[in-house]
């Protein structure tokens, strides 16, 4: 029988609401048991050391799995939340070994400089999120941006989404496992383009009604929300053919706005949620469809 080779994963929590981590264990095909106990592709086993959520350890067995002189020599370090760095880390905790309390800062940093690469998941590790938003009060910074500042060198992808859907971040870890993430195969802004390469407008069911200018005034009515604050025409994301919850429905089928959250604008740049985009970024992407 040929050999499954043992791929070992890290999944660390910053800060965050755990969505991304909810989102995971929804994954349907295959289910999460799959995941954990199967071969994620032919040949190729996760190793999943840890993971705040579904890990069944805890306490002091559970912070020496990665405590620096345990971590295997090759891991992937896959991150939710983001990077909370304000009054020296004391914002966020990961847990404490020995009495000693270790900040959220203070694991990433270790993880990510002996990581072999790193999967941003979900918008708060990608771009900052809801955990930079304004006024940032704990100093939120992405992934990237952390890693950026601290000089640490690792390919850094990105799975963003408030939360991401399940099969952006196990499709984005199969690739990673079988090589098959290069450069040319992310956009600009390091997201795997089988997920995130076409624009939810240019997809939409109600497209026809805002070339036929057929606005929808709130949720909920008939019509293209444009007007009811929806973000799809700046949208990258393949919600309206994946759909959510197995595939049940997505925003835009359930009559609410797209909120545009795999994007780095969100949430900041697109609030308040129900007002609509400028006429200057529609025209932005008029112009883009143009070229
Ligand atoms: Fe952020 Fe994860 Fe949004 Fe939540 O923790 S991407 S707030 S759905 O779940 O990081
Ligand atoms: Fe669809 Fe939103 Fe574009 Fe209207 S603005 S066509 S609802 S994506």
């Amino acid at each position: 029988m040929p050999q499954v080779k043992e791929f070992p994963v890290v999944w660390l929590q910053l800060s965050g609401c755990s969505g991304c981590a909810v989102s995971l264990l929804n994954t349907r095909d295959p289910d999460i048991r799959n995941v954990l106990l199967d071969e994620l592709v032919p040949g190729r086993h996760v190793n999943l050391l840890f993971h705040p959520v579904v890990m069944a350890g805890e306490g002091a067995p559970a912070m020496e799995v990665i405590d620096q002189g345990r971590l295997p020599a090759e891991f992937v370090l896959l991150v939710e939340g983001a990077v909370p760095t304000g009054a020296d880390g004391r914002y966020g905790a990961v847990g404490e070994l020995d009495g000693h309390e270790i900040t959220m800062v203070e694991k990433f940093q270790i993880l990510a400089e002996r990581s072999s690469a790193i999967l941003a998941v979900g918008t708060c590790a990608s771009f900052g999120g809801i955990s930079a938003a304004s006024p940032n009060p704990t100093s939120c910074v992405s992934v990237l941006r952390f890693c950026e500042e601290n000089r640490i060198e690792k390919t850094i992808v990105h799975a963003p989404g408030c939360p991401p859907h399940p099969d952006w971040m196990l499709g984005t870890v199969a690739a990673l496992l079988t090589g098959r993430l290069t450069p040319a195969d992310l956009d600009d802004l390091r997201r795997p383009l089988m997920f995130y390469g076409k624009l939810v407008h240019e997809n939409c069911p109600r497209r026809a009604d805002f070339d036929a200018g057929k606005f929808a005034q709130r949720p909920g009515d008939a019509g293209c929300m444009y007007m009811a604050g929806c973000k799809g025409p700046e949208t990258y994301a393949d919600c309206w053919l994946r759909m959510w919850n197995a595939s049940t429905n997505w925003c835009i089928g359930a009559r609410s706005p797209c909120h545009g959250c795999v994007e780095p604008f969100f949430p900041d740049d697109y609030s308040p949620l129900y007002e609509k985009l400028t006429v200057e970024r529609l025209a932005r992407f008029a112009l883009k469809k143009k070229l």
